[in-house]
């Protein structure tokens, strides 16, 4: 049975969980207005989550995740900011989360769809960063599978998707150069810009948002149950690499760590926002990315060992990867 409240005094949580078994992760439901000062106010975030969990539910049975008994609410170090994280799961679904994060002079949405392994799909992937005159986006339908080197798999999910990213070329565009090593965890369909607030982008962002997340359901109703035990292994090895990667290196790191310190901002990047690292695969992060070996064996602090390329889309609008020239070669 589902178990949403999606009313307007409380919109997304799921009545279920409530309680507070942690003691460092802490409950308190005291809503604040957000400033007037951000154009896209902490409400509008919630209007995405809203939109997608809703959308979720039109399709499948959703249900609250085991973790949101102990990842809900959260106040930072400040006394002020406010993380909200939900996550639930479904038949198709390992775990659909998200993590709101609202102040004053700040707003995020980390919000990720990842599938079970008996799938190949795409994971859902939505990471906006807002402050009072920034935003930088990212929007993706992130590939499991190598979409630069198997045309198979790009096919299979892109072909029929490149008119999404041309639809938005124009008022999201192509953020500039960004962390190369970032790329091959991107399809060729990804919305990666850096704005101003405006009401036109603003509009935009929510519609993109809308329609990549209606595609990526519409892709989830088409899956069917993969059976064969090794290619179930590689969508599994494929999706534990993703996790590794985005849990050891994701721009959001420094300021969650600024937010709530280094030990809740490494529990709550791998055992929620990441959270499948130490079941899905045994490998460690220096196994799947060497380059970051340091002498002393610890892993590069890095964000990235190739620097930052691609200044321009790097992909053509058949969904060809054409690369920059003299841009890092990958
Ligand atoms: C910046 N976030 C960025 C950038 C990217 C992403 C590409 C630009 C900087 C860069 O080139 O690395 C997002 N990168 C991604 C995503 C993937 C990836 C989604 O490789 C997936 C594979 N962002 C968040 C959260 C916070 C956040 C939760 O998702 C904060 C809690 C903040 N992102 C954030 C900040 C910046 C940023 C502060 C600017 C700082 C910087 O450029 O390092």
């Amino acid at each position: 049975m589902l178990n949403i409240c999606l009313t307007s005094e409380s919109p997304l949580l799921p009545t279920t969980f409530t309680g507070i078994n942690s003691s460092s992760w802490r409950r308190r439901r005291q809503r604040k207005k957000p400033s007037t000062l951000l154009q896209v106010s902490a409400d509008s975030y919630q209007d995405f989550i809203h939109f997608a969990l809703k959308e979720t539910q039109r399709h499948t049975v959703l249900v609250p995740s085991p973790l949101q008994e102990r990842y809900n609410d959260l106040i930072a170090n400040d006394g002020k900011t406010e993380l909200q994280m939900l996550s639930f799961q479904a038949p198709k679904i390992r775990l659909l989360r998200s993590l709101n994060i609202q102040s004053e002079v700040m707003q995020v949405l980390d919000f990720a769809v990842f599938p079970k392994p008996e799938f190949d799909l795409p994971i859902f992937c939505a990471n906006f960063f807002t402050t009072a005159n920034k935003n930088i986006v990212v929007l993706d339908l992130n590939p499991l599978h190598d979409v630069i080197s198997q045309r198979d798999y790009r096919d299979k999910y892109y072909k029929n998707l490149m008119p999404l990213s041309l639809k938005y070329a124009e008022l999201l565009p192509w953020g500039g150069k960004l962390t190369s090593e970032s790329i091959k965890f991107f399809s060729p369909i990804v919305i990666w810009t850096k704005f101003t607030s405006s009401q036109d982008q603003n509009d935009a962002l929510y519609s993109a948002f809308m329609d990549y997340y209606k595609a990526w359901i519409e892709l989830m109703n088409q899956s069917v149950e993969e059976k064969d035990a090794s290619q179930i292994t590689r969508n599994c090895d494929a999706q534990h690499r993703y996790l590794t990667w985005r849990a050891e290196k994701d721009p959001g790191h420094g300021l969650l760590k600024k937010l709530i310190g280094e030990n809740l901002a490494k529990d709550l990047l791998r055992n929620f926002l990441f959270s499948g690292i130490d079941e899905l695969g045994s490998k460690k992060f220096l196994d799947y990315f060497p380059e970051y070996w340091r002498e002393d064996g610890a892993i590069d602090k890095k964000r990235s060992i190739i620097g930052k390329s691609f200044e321009s889309r790097p992909w053509n609008s058949s969904g060809d990867f054409v690369g920059n020239n003299s841009e890092a070669n990958l």
